[in-house]
């Protein structure tokens, strides 16, 4: 089985006709370079792929331009190798992109390499010798302090055994990749095949993918089988992590795939213009200021963007800081992926770094919080990420929102998520599909429900209990669906509401009445309605119903507190409706008579004797409808 190699991706690195290529060639037996323009020139312009097992190794080679105006390929081909072999000419040493190429190693985060000293064959013993001294100096301090040093020659084949041997003893140091990761294919290449169709490439820098996968095509968000995976030349069912990888694709034109997209497990990650980064500035680089605009490079993508310093007025050379880059096009990148910048013009590497948040927010001085959540984003573990994320989010956030940030496992989150639950930090406030809150935000939700069913009993007495509705709008729009959900049972679990169908309510504030009930208070509101201001007394009505005498007082009751009937006396009982009639009546009787009315103007106004007279004017005056003077009223 082929997949029980160890793969390791190697890029080559150094300044134009150097002997890259020639050395690439001299290893495996492939010419990298392609192009027809390429083979006319005799320079590498675009990436080139070369493969050589050797010790239980699988190597994919990637070769990539010297020429300054190639970089911007030379970029997308770095990404994602495991190490690098910088090559030098014996005769020339080091040279500019011998530079740019070692710090952009170095910015993305190659963690070994092997250094060649080639075209020994055209120098002395001594001269290679200066190179060496040369060398040494040059990668002090940094990935590659120590690394072999390595004198070739791909014309005489001086130094290749010896060659291959570093490049197998530095294969062995690499860590294992884990396939159990989301897969991510950053392409480099989009072509087509004859009787196969669509097939892209790049370094699989994450996961895994099999033949009838569907993956999703990024930033386009496009769904695609795949039809057949190739890895090293050799067609495979699944290709992993660290491996170059073509794919077959299903369901779309070579042309509408270009380089910088990705091909990614559907759904697992998102597209972004907005990056909350740390990022170093080359201490060979001018200054910058907020705002500068340069050349963005992630991946195999690269847009022009615009760096935000949030916190500082410019950024000298060496400096690092906590950067927000703004893209003009679409990126797919996560947590701890590395990026490159390089000047506006002219195009030169200037500095790189780490994305801490790839959704970042827009900075803003209100958002005192945004530093000390980036150095978490930087230095945290998982544990410490996790709320500083939701804390962030008012609406909380959803694994969704987690996952194309991180790339963290969906399974890692949720573990991580219920020990924070049960240390109390966060609240599970779904959990298909998962949905975080901040603790702290979900007491306060909770309170202010409780709070509003309280309040609702208070104003409404003889109502059952606040519709869900009602209860949701009370706490706006920013709390989303299965927040409230969540907090609604939380206190119906703590037994401080109860939910009855679509109503919520404190628990005992019974009312509800049986179908028994509700036909007597109907029966009761009628026969107060039907006779207006000459009222039955309330014992022969409650005489009136099949009903106990008990049960009827309390429906009497209930008609009283919900305000249907008011209690004018403590007899007498009337309708509201009758008894909003009265005003009318006294005013245009003050219109066409006069300001004061007697009991007996009353009685003949109103139609009602003596009885019920007395009690209905007593009752106006307390509501300042009328005032008493004399025998007589002032209708106020
Ligand atoms: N004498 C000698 N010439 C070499 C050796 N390696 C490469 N060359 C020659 O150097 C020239 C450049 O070699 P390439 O391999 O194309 O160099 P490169 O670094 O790939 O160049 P770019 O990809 O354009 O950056 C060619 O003419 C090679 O034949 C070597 O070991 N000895
Ligand atoms: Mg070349």
């Amino acid at each position: 089985m082929s997949n029980t190699l160890k793969s390791v991706i190697v890029g080559t690195a150094g300044h134009i006709d150097h002997g890259k290529s020639s050395l690439i060639e001299a290893l495996t037996g492939t010419h990298p370079d392609r192009l027809e323009e390429e083979k006319r020139r005799g320079i590498t312009i675009d990436l080139g792929f070369a493969f050589l097992e050797e010790g239980g190794v699988r190597f994919g080679f990637v070769d990539v331009p010297g020429h300054e105006r190639f970089v911007k390929n030379m970029l997308a081909g770095t990404s994602g190798v495991d190490l690098v072999l910088l090559v030098i000419a014996a005769d020339e040493a080091i040279k500019p992109q011998t530079r740019e190429h070692f710090d952009i190693c170095r910015l993305l985060g190659v963690k070994r390499g092997v250094i060649a000293i080639t075209k020994t064959d055209l120098v002395d013993r001594d001269s290679a010798g200066l190179v060496r001294l040369e060398l040494e100096e040059f990668v002090k301090g940094s990935f590659l302090e120590g690394a072999p040093i390595l004198a070739v020659s791909a014309r005489t084949g001086d130094g290749l055994a010896a060659l291959k041997q570093a490049l197998q003893d530095e294969a062995r140091k690499i860590a294992e990749k884990q396939t159990d990761r989301y897969f991510r294919l950053p392409v480099d290449r989009s072509f087509a095949v004859k009787g196969f169709g669509t097939v892209v490439t790049g370094t699989l820098i994450s996961g895994k993918v099999a033949v009838a996968d569907e993956v999703e095509l990024l930033p386009e968000k496009k769904l695609l089988r795949v039809r057949g995976v190739q890895t090293g030349g050799k067609t495979v069912e699944r290709a992993d992590a660290g491996q170059r990888t073509a794919v077959n694709l299903s369901g779309i034109e070579h042309t509408n795939v270009q380089r910088g997209m990705v091909i990614a497990a559907p759904g697992r990650f998102a597209k972004t213009r907005r990056i909350d980064a740390r990022m170093e500035l080359l201490a060979t680089a001018r200054k910058i200021k907020h705002r500068v605009r340069v050349h963005f490079h992630a991946g195999t993508a690269e847009s022009v963007a615009e760096i935000l310093l949030p916190d500082k007025a410019e950024l000298l050379p060496g400096e690092s800081a906590l950067v927000q880059l703004r893209l003009v096009d679409d990126v797919v990148v996560v947590r701890g992926d590395r990026f490159i910048v390089r000047q506006f013009s002219p195009v030169i590497t200037i500095g790189g770094g780490e994305v801490l948040d790839p959704l970042a927010r827009r900075p803003s001085r209100k958002d005192s919080g945004r530093g000390k959540f980036l150095e978490t984003l930087e230095r945290g573990s998982r544990e410490e990420i996790l709320p500083a994320m939701v804390e962030r989010n008012f609406l909380g956030l959803g694994i969704a929102d987690i996952v194309s940030r991180t790339a963290w496992m969906e399974p890692e989150v949720l573990a991580a998520a219920q020990n924070l639950a049960r240390a109390g930090t966060i609240r599970v406030v779904a959990n298909d599909p998962l949905r975080l809150l901040s603790e702290a935000l979900f007491q306060e939700i909770s309170k202010k429900l409780l709070a509003r069913v309280e309040g609702f009993h208070k104003e409404n007495p003889l109502l059952p209990g606040i519709p869900r509705e009602e209860l949701r709008a009370s706490v706006g729009r920013r709390v989303r669906a299965e927040t409230f959900r969540a907090a609604l049972e939380e206190l119906a679990k703590q037994n401080k509401v109860v939910t009855q169908g679509e109503l919520v309510k404190k628990p005992g504030t019974e009312i509800t009445l049986t179908p028994e009930e509700a036909r007597a208070k109907e029966q009761i509101e009628q026969a107060f309605a039907k006779t207006g201001l000459a009222v039955p007394s309330v014992k022969e009505v409650l005489a009136q119903l099949a009903m106990e005498n008990r049960r009827a007082e309390k429906i009497l009751q209930i008609l009283l507190r919900e305000k249907v009937l008011v209690r004018v006396s403590p007899e007498l009982l009337f309708h509201r409706d009758a008894l909003a009639r009265l005003p009318g009546l006294l005013q245009s009787y003050k219109k066409t008579n006069c300001e004061r009315i007697g009991v007996p103007a009353f009685k003949e106004l109103t139609g009602i004797t003596r009885k019920y007279a007395i009690p209905l004017l007593e009752y106006l005056d307390r509501q300042r409808l009328t005032r008493r003077m004399g025998d007589e009223r002032v209708i106020l």
